[in-house]
């Protein structure tokens, strides 16, 4: 069976829910795409902050799409993570309870709705680069779902970047509030691709699995090379002052991240990690009824069938 396994991940095919697979290969991919699952659900959050304030009936309607796709990917993939036989009821109870990873990104506050396009720009863009290659990915469940859930980034990392741009070629403090919030995301957006390689424990292991194609670094690096000519475009700039090309490289260097920031924000202390987990326990509660009526439903249809 193991031989079987490896000689398909070896010749690039796809592990399927009903094929063997190694029992630490299901659980680093239940790790996985929980993760990513609870990330696009409290990803909402941030961006759902701007949907009553939006500028514009136009930009309302667009938000309220992105969001709503969130809300989809998160669906999807909690879908994806039941094919390897988890409870989805079980995955939810351990992010309510705290107990539960999601990307660090979504801990911060969106102050202004500039913030509404560095998130498009930066945290869809790291995303893009981060999920791409997982269409790749050797579990098949996942691999696809990360196909429609990257077109759908796409549109919302341009709807981002076009915000930005707006604001950046208007009045004086329209531009300098843009800038603000590229500051401000900007460092957080690049710890979003995981710790540096050599601290990175589960990478070597995805990696001979076809789970991960890339290092988080390999990830990183081509993130920053990404931003530095569309930042141009944009008029702005990164706050990196270390930022600069490397001809040897063929990349651009870049300055050291603050990865003091990025645990402390892991451990539950970034600066909106209690009011993120706070707002989904309430949003639960308030669905409780949803819940109770869909079970009634059922079990009322189900009586109907059986007469
Ligand atoms: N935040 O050994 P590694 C989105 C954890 S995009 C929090 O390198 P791995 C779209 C990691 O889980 C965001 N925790 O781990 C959107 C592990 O913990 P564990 C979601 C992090 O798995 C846009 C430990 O550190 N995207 O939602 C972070 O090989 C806009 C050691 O790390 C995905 O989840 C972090 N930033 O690599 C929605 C993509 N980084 O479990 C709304 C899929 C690391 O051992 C608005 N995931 N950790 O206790 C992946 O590609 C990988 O899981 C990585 C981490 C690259 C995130």
């Amino acid at each position: 069976m193991q031989a079987r396994f490896d000689a398909t991940v070896a010749a690039e095919q796809r592990i399927e829910p009903r094929d063997w697979m190694p029992e630490a290969y299901r659980k680093t991919l239940v790790r996985q795409i929980s993760q990513h699952a609870h990330s696009e659900i409290i990803g909402m959050q941030p961006e759902g902050n701007w949907i009553t304030r939006a500028p514009s009936l136009k930009r309302k309607s667009i938000l309220m799409a992105k969001v709503q796709d969130e809300a989809g990917h998160g669906l999807y993939l909690y879908s994806a993570a039941e094919t390897l036989g988890v409870d989805r009821q079980d995955l939810t109870e351990q992010l309510l309870a705290g107990k539960a990873k999601y990307s660090s990104i979504f801990n911060y506050p969106t102050p202004t709705w500039a913030d509404i396009g560095a998130i498009g720009w930066l945290v869809d863009g790291a995303a893009i680069c981060n999920q791409v290659p997982l269409c790749r990915a050797s579990y098949g469940p996942y691999a696809r779902a990360m196909v429609r859930v990257c077109k759908e980034e796409s549109f919302h990392q341009r709807q981002g970047f076009e915000i930005l741009y707006e604001l950046a070629h208007g009045t004086e403090a329209q531009k300098k509030m843009a800038q603000e919030a590229v500051d401000r995301w900007y460092w957080p957006s690049l710890m979003m691709f995981g710790p540096p390689d050599a601290d990175s424990p589960n990478s070597a292991q995805s990696m001979q699995w076809k789970i991960k194609r890339f290092s988080n670094d390999e990830l990183r690096q081509r993130f920053v090379d990404m931003c530095v000519p569309q930042v141009e475009v944009l008029g702005l700039t990164l706050p990196d002052p270390e930022l600069s090309w490397n001809p040897d490289r063929g990349h651009y260097d870049f300055g050291e991240i603050d990865w003091t920031e990025f645990h402390q924000v892991l451990k539950g202390n970034g600066p909106c990690n209690a009011q993120r987990i706070a707002h989904r326990r309430k949003a639960h509660q308030d669905g409780d009824w949803v819940r109770e009526a869909a079970v009634a439903h059922a079990a009322k249809k189900a009586a109907r069938t059986k007469q």
